[in-house]
């Protein structure tokens, strides 16, 4: 197995806040591939983003991009078995969770003043206290304007929780009384969606998303079984534990 670092924010939540660092680390305990984590605020990977991985020494960013690198790498993909329609399955939920259910939990943490204010005291955490509001400042007021170019801080409070109830409607659809979204096993849809709703659903900080998730039993279902599987000593939703090795996992 190759040596595997993977350097992402540190677990400022009681869990990892980065829903796309959230998926990586519960897709590489799905496929069974050992890593160790190097927290990481500042430092963001060639694509400026977190998280980013170094893969015998090749430095990857992108959480589908380090697990495409990976499967070819190791052979320990987890979507080999799909056919054609499971794979545009696969891809239709990762992009509903990925590219703007997301979206809107970043809007729920940043721009939401009443989930700006939990957030940035536990986010901010480690910050030096006498520039800790200054940095906070500066990097909402960045967030704000990524997410206005993105699109979805242009529209009012109402209107962002009003379009990620149909996500979170549609979410439970293809699970249904499964228990993975592709059938009996694991696969990086899981990871995906894992690393999202888990940072909705066990996030110590509350507010309407935690609410539609709760609405739907087979997601609270689908949640608890990888957290149970995959992340059994976590406060939360994973991603505290700074290294990984299979026998662990097995031995839980
Ligand atoms: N497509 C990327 C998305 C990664 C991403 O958006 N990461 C966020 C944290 S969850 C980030 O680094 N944001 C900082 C920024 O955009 O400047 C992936 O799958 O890894």
């Amino acid at each position: 197995m190759p040596s595997v670092i993977i350097h992402q924010f540190p677990a400022a939540l009681d869990m990892q806040p980065s829903a796309f660092g959230l998926k990586l680390e519960t897709w590489l305990r799905m496929a069974n591939v050992p890593y160790r984590t190097a927290f990481s605020a500042r430092e963001m990977g060639p694509k400026g983003k977190i998280p980013f991985a170094t893969i015998d020494g090749a430095v990857i960013g992108d959480s589908e991009l380090i697990i495409d690198y990976l499967t070819k790498k190791t052979g320990a993909g987890l979507d080999h078995h799909l056919d054609s329609r499971q794979k545009a399955q696969s891809t239709m939920v990762r992009r509903l969770a990925e590219e703007h259910l997301y979206h809107i939990l970043v809007y729920s943490r940043w721009v939401d003043t009443a989930g700006w204010e939990e957030f940035q005291t536990r986010f901010f955490d480690s910050a030096p206290a006498f520039i800790r509001g200054f940095i906070a400042k500066k990097i909402r007021k960045q967030v704000t304007a990524n997410l206005t170019a993105q699109g979805i801080a242009r529209h009012t409070l109402d209107e962002v929780y009003a379009k990620g109830k149909p996500d979170l409607e549609a979410l439970p659809a293809p699970l249904g009384a499964k228990s993975y979204y592709l059938g009996d096993t694991s696969t990086e849809a899981d990871a995906s969606v894992y690393g999202l709703l888990a940072n909705i659903h066990y996030s110590p900080i509350r507010g309407p998303l935690q609410e539609m998730i709760e609405g739907h039993a087979n997601l609270v279902r689908f949640c608890d079984r990888i957290k149970a599987l995959y992340w059994p000593n976590s406060r939360r939703g994973g991603g505290e534990e700074v290294e990984f090795t299979p026998d662990q996992q097995n031995a839980a």
